[in-house]
């Protein structure tokens, strides 16, 4: 007998998708967040040729970009963060002083289908609860679906293991909160725990957000505003470079990390 419509449709979905989770329960590089920093380490490294997994606990990935200034949905970026831009053929309208907009809807979306285009994984509505610590290495994400979380159901959660994970969860910095506090393990930052995220200051924070993007301690690494965030940068608001420059930064160190 034929299998019916709706059997094949749940099994291919079903299948499709266990083959995936299994594909990934150990990887070259986790990184929890789809915000825009992370989501271009996600695509450098894929494109590298590294087995790289995104964990983002909504639904959609694209972290704070959808919502550009106050919900009005344009953002700005810097003439040296256009050429990552272009790697992900985002259209950006030059404003002659050094700066650019861009559509907010056109960078989330294209930064998600570019990530994905270049082969990294991206798990949305799962949330990583905790890390894996072996030895004084960070060597993994405990994960857990989203929902569950926010339920507070008693659920036990899932392990996979990475050589190298991302914390660009944004301003909570919640990966490096649980190594930091939880695990009690010493941090790269000025105090070796965490700094705290400054006030407003745009020129500043952007500047920063760079600079702070490091190797935190064995197989940790912060990008974008949880780099900040550890070392006690300042915010800055609806202006990008910075944060995509993050990424690629991130990207870059691992890939050297991972190399040697
Ligand atoms: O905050 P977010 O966009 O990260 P980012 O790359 O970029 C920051 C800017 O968007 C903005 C800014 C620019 O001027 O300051 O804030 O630093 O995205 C972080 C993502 O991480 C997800 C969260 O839902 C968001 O999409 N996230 C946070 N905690 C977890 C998580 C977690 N424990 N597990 C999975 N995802």
């Amino acid at each position: 007998m034929q299998p019916i419509m709706e059997e094949q449709i749940s099994g291919a979905i079903v299948r499709s998708f266990f083959a995936k989770l299994e594909r990934h329960l150990a990887v070259d590089v986790a990184i929890v967040g789809a915000g825009p920093s992370g989501l271009v380490a996600a695509h450098d490294l894929a494109r590298d040729g590294f087995k790289v997994a995104v964990y983002e606990s909504k639904l959609a990935p694209g972290g704070g970009v959808w919502g550009g200034g106050m919900l009005m949905n344009e953002v700005v970026v810097q003439d040296d963060a256009v050429p990552i831009l272009r790697d992900f053929r985002i259209t950006t309208v030059p404003l002659g002083n050094g700066y650019h907009t861009l559509d907010s809807v056109e960078m989330a979306s294209g930064l998600i289908f570019g990530a994905r285009q270049a082969g990294a994984v991206i798990f949305n509505t799962v949330c990583v609860e905790d890390v894996v610590i072996h030895d004084g290495v960070v060597a993994g994400v405990v994960i857990n679906w989203n929902p569950v979380r926010r339920l507070e159901m008693h659920v036990d959660p899932l392990v996979v293991l990475s050589r190298a994970l991302v914390d660009g969860t944004g301003h909570p910095s919640e990966i490096v909160a649980k190594v930091a506090n939880k695990g009690g393990m010493r941090i790269a930052s000025p105090t070796g725990a965490i700094v705290g995220e400054k006030p407003m200051w745009m020129a500043d924070g952007e500047r920063t957000t760079v600079e702070n993007t490091m190797r935190l301690c064995p197989g940790l690494y912060a990008s974008g505003m949880a780099a900040n965030n550890v070392q006690g940068g300042f915010r800055m608001g609806p202006i990008f470079g910075g944060m995509l420059k993050s990424g690629r930064k991130v990207a870059r160190q691992i890939a050297e990390d991972l190399a040697s």
